[in-house]
Formats: C-alpha cells, structure tokens, sequence
C-alpha cells in the first residue's frame, strides 16, 4: 500500500521537474552569486579604488551594469545573507544577528528560498565559500557526523564550505553533510571554553602567531592565527587560511564543468576579504596597502578565473553574474594586519559615512554589477537594488510562483537588473545592523531615515575602530547632497520625517513589505 500510495507523488514531481523546459533557454540563464565579504563601495577600482587595481571586476562592470545604489540588507554577514537566501528581512527572524561557531541552522528546512525556486525552475544549485548560517538541530552542529540541516535541507544539491567564518573556529571543510577528509581516529572538537589549561590560545601563546591580534580573536591558535572559539582534533582535515580563494575556484570550475549542460545556480560566497586577511602567497604583497587590499585583489582574481571558465565553456551569453558583498568596510576587525596602517589615502566606503556594522550608508551600499552578455547593455544604473531581491527577480524571471507567504520582503526587479530602459529598482529599502532588536536605516528616494532603537549609533568612518556613539533616535538626511549623512534635516523636514517614520514603523510592525 505504502509503495502504491508513493506513484502519484513521484509522477507529480516528476511533471514538475519536466515543466520548466516549456520555457525557451534564454528565460533560464545560469546564474552566479559572487558574493564578497567586507566589501566596501569603495574598494574597487571600477567604484573609484585607485591605490590597486580590480581588472576583473572592472570588466564585469565595463560589459555589464554597475549599480551606484546596489546594496545589501544588513551591515554584519549573517544576517545580510540569510535574507538573500530567504528574501525576507534578518530583523524579521531568530537568531539572524552573526552567528557563532556552533550555531545551529538559521534557515529552518522547509523555507522557501532562493536556490529552492530555482532548482522548482529546473536548475542545479550549489554554494561554495562561506557560509555562516549555522549547521546542524537545535544542539548545534555534530562535527563528527551528518551536518544537517544545512544548505542540502534549503534548496541546494551541493555545498563546499567554510562553515562559520575563517576568524571562528574550526578550519575544516563541509562537503555536503561531512567534514572533508576528517579522520574517526582524530574526532573534531569545539567549544565555547578553553578545553584544558594547556591548551595554546593567542593570549598564552601571543609570541608564537604570525598574525597578531588586536580585540577578541585570541582563543584557539591554527595557522599561527588565534580564533574566536576553541577546538581541538580533526587535524587531518585542517586547511591552510591561504589556499581558501583557490579551493573556492577549483571546486566551483569543477562544479560548473560538471553542470554546464543544464541550468545552474552558483553562489560563490567568497571569504575575501573578511579577517583573517591571510591571501595566498601570491598576493601578498601585491599592492601598498597591506594584507586588506591584496585579499581585495585575490578576490579579484578569482572572478577572472569564474568568467575564464565561463568564457572557455562557452556560456557567458548564457549567465547572468551578480557581483555583490554582504557588508560594507572594516579595517581592524580584531587582527593587526597593518590595514589601518596602510590605508593612505584609500576610501574604503567611497564617499559614504560609516562602514561594517553601521546602518550610514557605507555600512550596506556596496559594489552591485550583473553581468550577462549580450542581454545586458552595459551601463551605469541608479536604480535601487538589494540583494534581497534577488529571490523574487529570479523567480518571476524563471516563471516560478512566489508563495504568497515566502520572501516576504524581496521584490521583482529584474528589468533594474538586467539595465532595461525606464525599468524600476525598489521604491524603499530598510538597511538593518545586525539581527534583530537593532537600528534601521530606511531609504526612500533622495531621503534616508535613520532610526536609533540602542540610540547609539556606529558611524565612526573605517579608519579607526568603530565606537559607539550616543545617536537621536531620528536622523533625516539628504542623499542626493549630503551622501555622507553628516548633515542632520530633521528639523527643516518634520513632515517628511514623520512621514518616513510611519512607513518604516507599518513596514516593520506588519511582518512583511512585499
Ligand atoms: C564580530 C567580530 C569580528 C567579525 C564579526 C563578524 C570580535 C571582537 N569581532 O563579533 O571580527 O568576526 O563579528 O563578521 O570578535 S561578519 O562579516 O561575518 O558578520
Ligand atoms: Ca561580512
């Protein structure tokens, strides 16, 4: 009876599987996610970066569009790429702020999410890079066994990981639902305490790094790097923090070769250039500006070898490329690796104010380029653009249904992506911190509101470490004269303030804007 019941089911999915091809091949393109990490607006040369140079991405920006307002939805990772997976505001879930070490899975299986609506459209999908979502139930993570849910559980066929981050502990890699190479005999594990007093931290063992730290990121050393977190085993599958961009590449051309037949999904979630900067030896060294913009130009080099690959595979007129980051700049994240240093006269966020972890501008506008050619003229967009969008864009595009109750904030703004003549970005966009219970940023058009709910606000610029510093809890600014929100117009606008205020309030308090 079981097996008999089990027909219908099969013969339905399988009718689902086969109705994509109805839709002509153009309608399908690949698509690939490069998202980086730490990226700010101005740390490109195509967006202004003239201490080094980015060629590769300036060619992704000269045959593609380059977006002055594309931005991510938070200014810290997890909760930026939780909500371009689910399309759904970070600030709307549990446990989106960063997420530690052995969090368990953010995004509970069964959620509608980007890679789910593509692989409904017939793709392939896979992330290779970070992750930083956690893995694993309730108890977190099993180092040693199936690490799941994860990424398979949420839409995707196939993930290569970095599971935290690379300043968390551990340093291995997750094919799949296992730790690569992992040796039963040498069982990985981690902890939030110090396993036994004799155990070599960055504090006991300072001497010995070859990377010194400068806040936090001084429990367990490897690679002469002390970490956030302490573990203990596992070494037959510990990595070295430079190989981590070549490993990206090498799985992902792998991935692609294998895959280039059908449509395909990639999310290359790059670990450049969040700390520990630790570029591959050949990159260090490549520019004046220390480890922060060598990591900058590894990065650089591995969008070359993506469109490279494309390229010989003959399928850059068949995919579409979005260039993105998933917060904006820091140069002293807890290590000393001279970025403050060497900075010079470098604008890390461009012409914005603030940076990693703030709700200014700089914290959350970012280098934004989709590239697919011969689709898309190249050109420069002003439109509104948000990772976030990305879930609704693709599926309407690849003529999935969007469940009325999934991605309750992402929009259709695929003609604004693809640089359609008159097409139009988001009419508003909520830029958040970190998880949940934090500030807002609320742009809509020319203006930007500010809402303080610590009433503190990060707004140092990256040069120095960020303070916090006491903030009203309303701000208004002009962006179209003052990009830099120094100059405060609530006073002079009142009604527009208020006006912002509601809306952002209706927008957070309903539980979805879409
Ligand atoms: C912070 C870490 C920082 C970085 C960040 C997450 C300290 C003092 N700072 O808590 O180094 O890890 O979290 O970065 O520990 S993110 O880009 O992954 O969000
Ligand atoms: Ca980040």
């Amino acid at each position: 009876m079981n097996h008999l019941c089990r027909i219908p089911v099969i013969s339905l999915f399988l009718h689902a599987a086969f109705l994509p091809a109805i839709l002509p091949a153009a309608d399908k393109p690949n698509v690939i996610v490069i998202m980086a990490d730490d990226l700010g607006y101005g740390d490109v040369s195509c967006y202004g970066a003239t201490a080094f140079e980015t060629p590769h991405i300036d060619r992704l920006a000269a045959e593609g569009q380059r977006f002055t307002s594309g931005y991510c939805s938070a200014s810290t990772c997890t909760p930026t790429r939780y909500s371009f997976l689910t399309g759904t505001y970070a600030f709307r879930g549990e446990r989106t702020g960063i997420a530690p070490p052995s969090s368990p899975a953010i995004i509970k299986p069964g959620t509608v999410t980007l890679p789910s609506l593509l692989k409904k459209a017939g793709y392939k999908t896979a992330v290779i890079g970070k992750w930083h979502l956690g893995l694993g139930g309730e108890e977190g993570p099993d180092w040693n066994g199936a690490l799941k849910p994860g990424p398979l559980e949420i839409g995707f066929d196939h993930c290569f990981l970095l599971p935290t981050t690379n300043d968390r502990v551990p340093q291995v890699y997750v094919e799949d639902h296992r730790v690569l190479n992992l040796d039963p005999a040498d069982p990985l594990w981690v902890g939030k305490k110090q396993p036994t007093p004799e155990h070599p931290t960055g504090i006991t063992h300072r001497h010995t790094l070859k990377m010194d730290w400068s806040h936090g990121h001084n429990a367990t050393i490897h690679n002469g790097i002390s970490r956030i977190g302490f573990y203990t085993g596992g070494h037959a599958a510990r990595f070295r923090d430079e190989d981590l961009a070549d490993k990206w590449v090498e799985q992902s051309v792998q991935w692609i070769e294998a895959h280039k037949k059908e449509p395909f999904f990639l999310f290359f979630a790059s670990h450049d250039i969040h700390v520990p900067r630790m570029p591959h030896e050949r990159f260090q060294g490549n520019t004046p500006l220390g480890f922060r913009a060598d990591a900058i130009v590894e990065l650089d080099w591995c969008v070359g070898e993506l469109m490279k690959t494309l390229d010989r595979l003959d399928l850059s007129e068949n995919t579409l490329i979005v260039f993105c980051s998933d917060n904006g700049p820091v140069l002293d994240d807890g290590y000393q690796d001279g970025a403050v240093e060497k900075i010079g006269d470098h604008r890390a966020a461009g012409p914005f104010s603030g940076g990693k972890y703030s709700i200014h501008e700089g914290g959350t506008r970012t280098p934004f380029i989709t590239r697919w050619s011969g689709r898309i003229e190249p050109g420069v967009s002003d439109e509104v653009v948000c990772t976030i969008d990305l879930a609704a864009s693709l599926a309407s595009f690849t003529g999935v249904d969007l469940p009325e109750g999934a991605c309750l904030d992402s929009f259709d703004v695929m003609g604004a992506l693809l640089g359609e003549k008159g097409a139009k970005g988001r009419a508003h966009l909520i830029e958040q911190d970190n998880g949940r219970g934090g500030n807002y940023g609320f742009r809509v058009g020319k203006w930007k509101l500010q809402r303080h709910d610590s009433k503190k606000a990060r707004n140092v610029v990256v040069e120095k470490q960020l303070e916090n510093t006491p903030a009203p809890r309303y701000q208004l600014f002009d962006l179209s004269t003052d990009p830099a929100e120094k100059d405060n117009v609530i006073a002079q606008h009142p009604d527009i303030a208020e006006r912002l205020q509601k809306h952002l309030a209706k927008l957070i308090d309903t539980g979805r804007s879409r």
